[in-house]
């Protein structure tokens, strides 16, 4: 019956070739004979997607066999990137494809290289929800993800004149051929309109939501396998289109083509991603989204659990809910709107059951990062919601009052609704913070400050609440699918390929670290992917780079508190030393390949006036024949998942340097560690427990603690500067790079007692840091040795033990491995 290991579709050379000769005849309708790439690409992906779609179907039938208790991934962000090399390693027929393509005339490489990445998200919390599916889908975990289907993913940035330029991601222009449409799975969303009440015959009263405007939301369908298993679960993307019931009034009374361009608007729901995740934005469209894909989502849940249950009372036995930050909070009160209004249970029923289901997890200690939405919006939009909202603030403060003693300006600061002067607010991590049964941070140093800091007060009420889940990586895609040769160097020392699901393995390269073979071996190994970054630099600028320097990399989004702009002055200021030196003292310096990476939110100005002083820098730097290939600044141009793939592995140093107690984790510190790439960083974020892991002596720790950074910021002004600090800002000042004026706002921003991230009191530190990187650059077993060291390091660092946490601790769900056919 569930005949999960009987596959009717073959994997051998010659029935992958018919299939993908087929999907170019039947699917693309072009010629058999003669396709070119990117048709080989889709046709291959076809042939891919119809082995996805068969273990997708077995499994979820499996599931629904069986019953288990579900968790549900909400997050308005999923940053996918491509899936072709992905769903090839992951369903185990590398081999058998490369064959089948290269057979027909085609390099597996190249094909790979015609796949558009799934932009769906900004950053590290969109990246790490996908890395999230990854390890749920391994672990054989019932589980699933909601989201959006953008249509326009995360802009393309384009670096014109040293300016970043934004321009329209529109990534389904061929096709997207890995998502399964289901016009049949479509739900109404609602909107605007008012409420009214109606006495029902038990005398108690009934809410009636009449809404001013409604939408459907259509599934997309993304299966997404495990790793060596059949286990496939789904991504579930929800599309805004026009209504087909609605209005019909509105139709025929009035002018029936505008109607028409009025029904069309629906669908800008869901056409742009926020690319924002810096200050909150209290943007209409963005609250419509979110609404949009919550209420989807939980009418899609709350249909899957009654087609099998009579009444709602094993409701949470049966859901676990996971909200991705704050974004998709809207998900509380429409639940209850659901089990009050919809299906007729009284609100302690309610509240009990929506109490059990959701958990909430928060990414950012900084405050104008928080989401809160004014009442009047909230109102305007989901009236009915702020009904449910403020109901729900009603019952904490009695509680708060009642069972905590607690009165006067301390109720009015834990109380979900802010009065400000422009109006009430919405204070949408408090909501979140109510109705979860548990909130956690994303790093032992993050988890630790958010008791301390933003939600102290209700640490000190519901202590039990809170939980730390350190962040994790998916070890598939960021190494054994983007560094082959150091996949195979690990397998062969090892013996054995089962650190793909058990990371922990590497502990065992440990052992290997002093001895000099494996060291020549692993050096080649870095070699060969130093040559491939070199390779996409070489592309992108022409340049040669120079092997034997340092490729220094910090890649992630441009925001002040990371710090690019502390790392380009130590560029300038090592640019200014090299133009003093003579040619003898030339001699000694290490070469080094500054690469930099990012995209500022496009509202963002100091970020994006960081871009330009990077390219101003790099432009003198690079055409100095005094510095020759001694230093070399690179601004790499729209930094994405599969830029990430090269640049990652390429890699010797990486920069995690944000002011401690700012970046709540970080994840591709934990990529590069992974690559055998060195950390300089502070003591913050995931950085603390990458130092427990792979040793404090391994890395380039730098800077103050979190502890201290709240009396050096109310010392600031009076600090002394150190005087190297304050000669790379005259160089950049005085124009030595050009653009002075232009500069003079980032100036601004690191003076005296503006300097909020303490650029100035971490820059000896960090001069000495980078000092210690050349003189251990100079040792190359040494430096090796401590490359071994962070892989070997780095095991705990994999999504697998951090779903694996969130399992047990928070979503009580159990794996349910597909079995042989019964
Ligand atoms: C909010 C409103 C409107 C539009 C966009 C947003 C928004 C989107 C993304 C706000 C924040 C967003 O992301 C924040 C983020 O990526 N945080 C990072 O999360 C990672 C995973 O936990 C951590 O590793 C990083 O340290 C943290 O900065």
């Amino acid at each position: 019956l569930y005949g999960l290991l009987d596959s009717y579709l073959k994997n051998d050379v010659v029935s992958i070739q018919e299939s993908i000769v087929h999907h170019v005849e039947f699917t693309l309708a072009r010629s058999r004979y003669k396709f070119d790439t990117r048709e080989a690409y889709f046709a291959a992906a076809h042939s891919l997607r119809d082995r996805l779609i068969e273990r997708w179907n077995d499994t979820q039938a499996w599931i629904k066999h069986k019953d288990p208790k579900r968790v549900y991934y909400l997050s308005m962000e999923f940053l996918m990137g491509r899936t072709f090399l992905n769903a090839l390693h992951n369903l185990g027929v590398m081999q058998p494809y490369q064959h089948a393509l290269s057979g027909l005339g085609y390099d597996m490489e190249k094909v790979q290289q015609a796949e558009r990445d799934a932009a769906l998200g900004n950053g590290g919390l969109g990246r790490l929800a996908s890395c999230f599916l990854d390890s749920m889908a391994t672990l054989n975990l019932p589980a699933w993800g909601y989201g959006i289907r953008y249509e326009y993913g995360m802009f393309r940035q384009v670096v014109s004149e040293g300016f970043q330029k934004e321009q329209p991601d529109y990534w389904l222009t061929f096709g997207y051929p890995w998502e399964i449409q289901r016009p049949h799975v479509a739900y109404p969303v609602k909107f605007y309109g008012h409420v009214s009440v109606h006495e029902s015959q038990d005398g108690r009263q009934n809410f009636v939501w009449n809404a001013g405007e409604e939408v459907t939301a259509v599934a997309y369908d993304n299966p997404i396998p495990g790793f060596k298993t059949p286990s496939t679960i789904n991504l579930r993307l929800w599309a805004a289109k026009p209504c087909q019931e609605f209005d019909l009034e509105a139709f025929n009374t009035g002018d029936y083509v505008s109607s028409i361009i009025d029904k069309q608007k629906a669908e800008t729901i869901t056409s742009v991603l926020y690319p924002d995740d810096k200050t909150f934005e209290g943007k209409e469209l963005r609250l419509k989204q979110q609404h949009f894909m919550v209420s989807a989502t939980l009418q899609d849940i709350v249909r899957r659990y009654k087609e099998q249950h009579e009444t709602f009372d094993a409701f949470p036995e049966k859901v676990a809910m996971q909200l991705n930050d704050t974004h998709p909070t809207l998900g509380i009160p429409e639940l209850m709107r659901i089990l009050m209004d919809e299906n007729h249970l009284g609100w302690t029923r309610s509240w009990e059951i929506t109490t059990k289901v959701f958990s909430f997890t928060n990414h950012t200690v900084l405050p104008e990062a928080l989401e809160q939405w004014p009442v009047s919006l909230v109102e305007k939009l989901l009236p009915r919601h702020m009904q449910i909202i403020y109901d729900i603030n009603w019952r904490f403060v009695q509680e708060l009052e009642q069972n905590h003693g607690i009165s006067g300006d301390k109720l009015g600061s834990m109380s979900i609704i802010l009065d400000t002067e422009y109006g009430k607010m919405v204070r949408m991590a408090y909501l979140a913070l109510v109705a979860s049964h548990t909130v956690n941070g994303v790093a032992a140093i993050h988890s630790k400050l958010i008791k301390e800091t933003i939600f102290k007060e209700f640490h000190d009420i519901w202590p039990e609440k809170f939980q730390n889940k350190t962040n994790g990586v998916t070890q598939r895609r960021w190494l054994a699918q983007c560094n082959p040769p150091l996949n195979r160097l690990i397998t062969e020392t090892l013996g054995t390929e089962a650190w793909i699901t058990h990371l922990d393995l590497l502990k065992g390269l440990a052992a290997h670290a002093e001895d000099e073979t494996f060291q020549q071996k692993w050096a080649e190994v870095k070699v060969e992917a130093k040559a491939k970054l070199a390779s996409l630099l070489k592309d992108l600028t022409g340049d040669d780079l120079n092997m034997d320097a340092i490729f220094d990399v910090q890649v992630k989004r441009i925001h002040e508190y990371k710090r690019q702009f502390m790392n380009i002055l130590s560029v300038a200021l090592r640019y200014d030393r090299i133009k003093s030196m003579t040619e003898k003292e030339k001699e000694e310096v290490v070469p080094r390949v500054v690469i930099i990476g990012g995209k500022a939110a496009p509202g963002y100005d100091m970020a994006k006036r960081i871009i330009k002083l990077i390219s101003a820098v790099s432009e003198t730097v690079n055409n100095d024949p005094d510095v020759g290939d001694l230093l070399k600044v690179y601004f790499v141009p729209d930094y994405n998942v599969s830029l990430a793939e090269v640049i990652v592995p390429g890699s010797d140093l990486n920069q995690q340097i944000s002011t401690a107690g700012t970046e709540a984790s970080g994840t591709s510190n934990m990529k590069f560690a992974m690559n055998g790439s060195l950390i300089i960083g502070t003591m913050d974020g995931a950085n603390v427990e990458i130092a427990e892991e792979i040793g404090e002596e391994n890395m380039f720790i730098f800077g103050v603690g979190a502890q201290e950074v709240p009396a050096l910021r109310s010392q600031r002004e009076y600090l002394q500067v150190d005087p190297q600090f304050q000669h790379a800002v005259n160089l950049i000042q005085n124009g030595h790079f050009g653009w002075a004026d232009y500069f003079s706002p980032l100036i601004e921003s690191i003076t005296g007692s503006r300097d909020w991230y303490l650029l100035a009191n971490d820059f000896e530190s960090y001069l000495d840091a980078q000092e210690r990187v050349d003189q251990e650059w100079r040792d190359k077993a040494s430096w090796t040795r401590k490359s071994i060291l962070s892989t070997a390091g780095s095991g705990k660092f994999s999504s697998d033990r951090t779903i694996h946490e969130y399992a047990e601790d928070i979503w009580g769900v159990e794996p349910l491995p597909p079995t042989i056919p019964e």
